[in-house]
């Protein structure tokens, strides 16, 4: 213990006080081990900033914090798509998937998440790759999306058993049916019905916004649904893509204990979140 404070002191003192750092890791070191955090990565995360997200997850290794990661892969599988000559058919913000693409989303999928989970052990950081057996799916309607599903069941069995050494999951956003069809399954789908299934202390949603934006274009620092929910969605100024995301996380968080929240921060920023009153982005509870 006196090991992994003097590390957090070291890495944060001059971003925060170590007296303020003592107090979070004193918070979480009593919350539930395999229900510290759920952690969303985008696949424009893992092409534009791998480095700071592994500095990242290998510091909260290190002061023994073992978050669940799981990854999108939109802006590759666009890449790879159009290299295979395939068009980009976007159907309610999903993408139309025919066997052909689904074979593509399978080994962009795979490659993307060896390719983190690489990054990690090469910094000396526990990781497990988890690329299938974790969402139970139903398609979520073939003859409008294809090849798409809908999360019905989760099973976290390799997910407890990679915590429980200490190693961080890392799991990618592809489903299974009961009768073993792989599916195409949106990351942040996939994520908040991690979140709903394992009820973690906090989720954290990075992106390369870093928050949710105003309308200036500024990071809203916290929004508290209790009593800002409604006074915010009437906002001229909100835009509907933050709109859209604003009432997910609000769905998302009323699901879930009132301890927990939602923040969305940037990579290198994610310590900053976790360990300082101040935090770096939008700190969303109810
Ligand atoms: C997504 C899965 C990848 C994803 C897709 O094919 O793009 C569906 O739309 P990001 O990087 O997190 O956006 N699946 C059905 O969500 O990746």
């Amino acid at each position: 213990m006196t090991e992994m404070r003097t590390t957090i002191v070291r890495l944060l003192s001059n971003m925060a006080s170590a007296k303020e750092i003592q107090q979070y890791l004193k918070r979480f070191s009593q919350v539930d081990a395999a229900r510290f955090a759920v952690v969303k990565v985008g696949g424009a995360i893992l092409r534009d900033e791998l480095d700071a997200l592994v500095s990242s997850l290998s510091f909260l290794q290190q002061v023994g914090l073992t978050p669940i990661v799981i990854h999108g892969a939109g802006p590759q599988l666009d890449e790879e798509m159009t290299a295979a000559g395939i068009g980009k058919k976007v159907v309610d913000g999903l993408r139309f998937t025919d066997s052909e693409g689904l074979a593509i989303v399978r080994r962009v999928a795979q490659r993307e998440n060896l390719r983190l989970v690489e990054a990690l052990q090469a910094q000396g950081v526990r990781a497990t790759s988890i690329t299938a057996g974790v969402f139970e799916c139903d398609y979520l309607d073939q003859a409008r999306f294809g090849l798409v599903g809908q999360v019905q069941r989760v099973d976290d069995a390799g997910i407890q058993a990679a915590i429980k050494v200490g190693s961080i999951p890392v799991i990618a956003s592809l489903g299974e049916t009961t009768g073993g069809q792989i599916l195409n399954v949106n990351a942040d789908w996939a994520a908040n019905d991690l979140v709903k299934a394992l009820q973690p202390y906090k989720i954290i949603f990075l992106t390369g916004t870093g928050g949710l934006l105003d309308g200036d274009g500024d990071v809203i620092d916290s929004i508290n649904l209790s009593t800002e929910y409604e006074d915010l969605l009437a906002q001229p100024w909100l835009h509907s893509g933050m709109r859209v995301k604003i009432q997910q996380i609000h769905d998302l968080l009323m699901q879930l204990p009132l301890s927990s929240s939602v923040s969305i921060t940037r990579p290198d920023q994610l310590a900053k979140e976790l360990f300082t009153h101040r935090g770096s982005g939008t700190l969303v509870r109810r």
